[in-house]
């Protein structure tokens, strides 16, 4: 920024610094315009921004390193091996096209327009917001035999470009250092970047990309280089699943500059598992991309058992739904000008692409075909059993909707409804056990929150068929209570959902935390929208009372329990303090701190279960939306989300038995 001195020989400003100076106030100002939210997500999303320019690089064919470095300082690094951004002096700015790239919003996307930049959404705002948003940030450039670097301080250049060494190959390296007046977190989530960068690797096959986390010895890493591209996207996702076919089928073609991919197979489960990408970003709310590959897919399969004579049971009818049950399928294309749209501006609202990904599915397709037999027979013959259970459990509903209508007028006799009935302010807490229940129903403010108590375990939806769910009774007082139906399609009216909150409160135990992994898996798969409309919350109950004369502290986890303690000054570490009869027992190492907690007339005791809460305590520490914490379950991550889910609730012993060794430090899971 420094290129002018005014008749002091001070430096001067010029409109155009004055300019860039504004836009970097503005994303600091508002920086949720830019990425999000300052949340955690947002945080995360500095990186990806990072990074995507580095896969921009590698699409245009110039690199295929990728790595990304965790610093000990809590810094993230992120190289790669391309062309090395431009540092000549830009022609019209008159300064160095790096300064550019850094300083200027949306600098970066505009130029090239060849390139399959995203203009909506949250990726693709350029890395001059990831500048303005760091505390400092670091570029080197490697080109032309020299190295070339920059640093930034909250956006602004600390002085111009200047050679720093040199070198033979070219590549860009940022660093940058996330600023804690912006972000509520600093820290980054090894796992969280690591399951996206394994993504962005099998988006884009040949990529090679590595990731370290030096934050501490023998921090964690990983490399992930795939060759297979979205086929092996595809049997990593079913890698737990016994599936009927020995490889996914693979598609690809490209028309009208559109690249178009999609591999898919079928396993025994019942489940859709589709994933939608454009542009390496995953489009939750699908679009004009999944419609096309739903049309192809549905035409060519029944053509072909039409032709075939497969279809031996005259009386059924074959659907969409029916040919994408135990389908895993990954659609991916490349759009060059992509539309956005939607709540969460994640569906493709490009009408051209739908025809695009229709025509080379369905020619692929019915080539796959009318070569395999064998498997196009087993194909169509799991299709059928889809839409025979189907029949099957219409006629079930039917018959629940005349005993006990499933979605009009009765309500379940256990639900304590609230007295407002715009949905918009109420909230539904589905509660574990009666006995928690009966707290929540005399402890809540009936006019907006209502209370469903749920006995025991629910079912596991995920070994079961849509039948056998509507024939579970805890889960029928669900559906009804919410009174919009149930299912991801024309069954669900999103319209009808009677609570603008529903959630989930269970114990903080073992069975709490069973019990509420099944609650998520069915909402999850039958009644996604609540997922998707980010209606479903779970509640933080406190794992600690701490109580001192007649002052009452609640500690939602070790860390707050002992910094209570500390301003009570009981001063040792505290690991574990179980408050029950064996406290007399001299081995527990606690013993200490509780002796000397009670000599000072505190008393610390632990809730095992929302039970032990009376109605007051139970509406003060977690039902009170002044002073409640309550979690928001999101599918930002819709496959790694899959995944856990049929790890956990699937038939196969062994992958849950790992997984839950794998991630018994986390306890709870982070969906
Ligand atoms: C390591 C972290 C993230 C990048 C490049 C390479 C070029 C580039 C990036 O150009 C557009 C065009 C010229 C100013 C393009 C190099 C053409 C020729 C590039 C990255 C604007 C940006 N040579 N590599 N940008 N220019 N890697 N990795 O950001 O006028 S960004």
């Amino acid at each position: 920024m420094a290129k002018n001195k005014n008749l002091k020989g001070e430096h001067a400003y010029e409109a155009g610094d004055i300019q860039v100076l504004k836009g970097m106030e503005h994303v600091r100002k508002r920086p949720a315009m830019y990425i999000g939210d300052i949340s955690s997500r947002g945080l995360h999303h500095l990186v990806y921004e990072v990074i995507d320019n580095a896969i921009d690089e590698a699409l245009a064919g110039y690199a295929d390193k990728i790595t990304l470095t965790m610093n000990k300082n809590g810094s993230v690094t992120v190289t790669d091996n391309g062309r090395g951004i431009p540092t000549e002096v830009h022609p019209t700015e008159k300064i160095s096209a790096l300064e550019v790239v850094m300083t200027q919003l949306n600098a970066g996307g505009k130029f090239n327009r060849d390139s399959y930049k995203v203009s909506g959404g949250l990726h693709g705002v350029g890395v001059s917001v990831v500048n303005a948003l760091s505390e400092y940030l670091e570029a080197e450039v490697v080109r032309d035999g020299k190295v070339y670097y920059q640093k930034y301080k909250r956006g602004v250049p600390e002085a111009k470009v200047k050679v720093i060494g040199s070198a033979k190959k070219t590549g860009t390296k940022v660093t940058f250092f996330p600023d804690s007046e912006i972000f509520k977190v600093t820290v980054f989530k090894y796992e969280t970047l690591e399951e996206r960068l394994r993504e962005l690797a099998y988006l884009n096959k040949d990529l090679t990309i590595t990731i370290k986390d030096e934050r501490e010895e023998e921090g964690k890493h990983a490399e992930f280089h795939y060759k297979g591209g979205i086929v092996d996207f595809v049997k990593y996702l079913d890698e737990d699943e016994k599936t009927i076919m020995t490889k996914p089928i693979y598609i690809s073609g490209d028309k009208e500059n559109v690249q178009v991919e999609v591999a898919f197979q079928y396993n025994e489960s019942y489940n859709d598992n589709t994933y939608t990408f454009v542009n390496n970003i995953n489009t939750h709310e699908g679009g004009t991309h999944l419609e096309g590959f739903k049309a192809a897919l549905t035409r060519t399969l029944n053509n072909y058992a039409s032709k075939n004579n497969l279809i031996k049971n005259d009386k059924i009818t074959l659907t969409g739904d029916d040919f994408r049950e135990g389908m895993t399928c990954v659609i991916s294309v490349k759009v060059p000008e992509p539309q956005f749209e939607g709540q969460t501006k994640t569906k493709l609202g490009n009408s051209e692409v739908k025809g695009i990904v229709q025509t080379v599915t369905g020619e692929t397709l019915s080539n796959y075909l009318e070569e395999n037999p064998p498997i196009a027979k087993r194909i169509i013959e799991k299709c059928v059993s889809a839409a025979e259970a189907r029949y099957a459990a219409r006629q079930a509903r039917d018959l629940t909707r005349r005993k006990n209508a499933l979605d009009l007028g009765g309500l379940p006799g256990k639900l304590a409804d609230c007295s407002i009935k715009d949905p918009s302010q109420c909230e539904l807490y589905l509660v574990e056990g009666d006995s928690a229940g009966g707290s929540a129903k005399q402890g809540r403010d009936r006019r907006f929150q209502a209370i469903l108590p749920l006995r025991g375990k629910i079912l596991n939806v995920e070994k079961a068929r849509i039948n056998k769910i509507l024939e579970n009774e805890e889960i029928r007082s669900i559906v009804t209570a919410i009174g919009a139906g149930i299912g991801n399609s024309d069954e669900f009216d999103e319209k009808k959902i009677r609570y603008d909150k529903i959630i989930l409160m269970c114990d903080a135990d073992v069975d709490g935390s069973h019990i509420r992994t099944l609650l998520l898996t069915f909402f999850y798969r039958h009644m996604r929208e609540i997922v998707e409309t980010q209606r479903l919350y779970i509640a933080q109950p406190p794992l600690y009372k701490i109580k001192k004369g007649k002052s009452e502290f609640y500690a939602y986890d070790e860390a707050e329990r002992e910094e209570i303690l500390k301003s009570m000054k009981v001063d040792k570490s505290v690991v574990i303090i179980e408050n029950d009869e064996d406290t007399d027992n001299n081995e527990n190492p606690d013993d200490e701190v509780a002796a000397q907690a009670k000599a000072k007339g505190i008393n610390i005791s632990r809730f095992k279960g929302l039970g032990e809460m009376n109605p007051e305590q139970l509406w003060s520490t977690t039902m009170n939306p002044e002073t409640r914490t309550i979690i928001q379950v999101t599918n930002e991550n819709a496959a790694a989300a899959d995944k856990i889910f049929r790890v956990l609730m699937g038939e196969e012993v062994e992958p849950r038995r790992k997984f839950i060794q794998d991630n018994a430090k986390y306890a709870n899971l982070d969906v």
